[in-house]
């Protein structure tokens, strides 16, 4: 068997023993190496492109003989499964190929949209010998914070028909984008809106990295070059460094905090409750106490 695809199998195991907690996968996260390669986190609202622009990254980065890991977020509602047969398509011209390993991984329901094991997951696929690795995530509601959280530097898509979206980047997502995606840039609307993006970015002025808006045509591979000149020039930023170290908190923040709540099942908490409060004398912070 061909050594790449050897390898690629054996990651594909190696990630499923991880995600699904089978006996040992431990050990395969504490023998993980340090690695420095880094994550890309693509976040936009459904429907944005970011398939599409996964897609002409790719291409772009085989381009230059750059190896990439795809780690796609597929939301499990049953109303997505068209948009995630689309992404299987749109993304179907690089399954053949061997400088790309894609693994879709499932949200289970995990609250703000990201798979509960996306830690691990990007950890076990950076131990592989990639140049980088792509996260794709729709952004809805807290998903665009967490992989904010995981990802080295976190694109933002937007387009320019989602008018009132640039009210929104006033608040949350304007603190999370590393790089800013203006996709769709074939549609008429297109300049007016960069230009008042980029009107909004500059009233902040803050300094240190100034965040860059990128037009890209994604399903006409316009664009993406730029983009991860971009991507290049933020990585090796100086600060970029001191971001690698806010990953690291932020990351065994989240994997103590998932462990603690482990021995925490919620539906035995909840039938607890229920008999609990119906106790003339309840009081919730004695009633917690054994649970902490
Ligand atoms: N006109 C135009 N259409 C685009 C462009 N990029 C993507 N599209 C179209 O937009 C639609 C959505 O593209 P996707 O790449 O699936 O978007 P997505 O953000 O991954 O969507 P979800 O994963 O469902 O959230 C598709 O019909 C694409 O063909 C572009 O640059 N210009
Ligand atoms: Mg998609």
């Amino acid at each position: 068997m061909d050594p790449i695809l050897l390898q690629y199998k054996k990651l594909a195991r190696s990630i499923s023993l991880v995600e699904n907690e089978t006996p040992g996968f431990e050990l395969i996260l504490e023998q993980l190496p340090t690695t420095k390669c880094p994550v890309i986190g693509i976040t936009g609202a459904p429907g944005a492109g970011k398939s599409s622009l996964v897609n002409s990254l790719i291409h772009t980065l085989l381009q230059q003989q750059k190896k990439i890991g795809i780690i796609a977020v597929d939301p499990t509602s049953p109303f997505n499964y068209g948009s995630l047969l689309g992404d299987r398509l749109r993304m179907s011209d690089h399954f053949t190929n061997n400088q790309v390993y894609i693994r879709s991984v499932a949200t289970r329901g995990s609250l703000g949209g990201l798979c509960e094991k996306i830690v691990e997951i990007s950890d076990v696929m950076r131990s592989s010998d990639f140049d980088y690795i792509v996260v794709e995530t729709v952004g809805v509601g807290q998903s665009e914070v967490e992989i904010a959280g995981l990802a080295d530097v976190t694109i933002v898509v937007l387009t320019p028909d989602a008018g009132d979206e640039i009210q929104n980047m006033k608040s949350g997502i304007m603190e999370i984008a590393n790089i800013l995606v203006v996709n769709k840039a074939d549609k008429p609307s297109a300049e007016a809106y960069v230009k008042n993006l980029e009107r909004i970015i500059h009233e902040k002025d803050a300094p240190g990295w100034q965040v860059p808006v990128v037009k890209t045509i994604a399903i006409e591979n316009k664009g993406a070059a730029e983009l991860v000149t971009q991507i290049n020039l933020f990585l090796h930023e100086a600060y970029a460094k001191d971001k690698q170290l806010q990953l690291l908190q932020e990351k065994a923040w989240r994997l103590i905090q998932r462990h603690r709540m482990k021995s925490t099942d919620r539906k035995a908490l909840n039938e607890h409750l229920k008999t609990a409060a119906t106790q003339p004398h309840f009081n919730l912070y004695t009633f917690i106490k054994p649970y902490i």
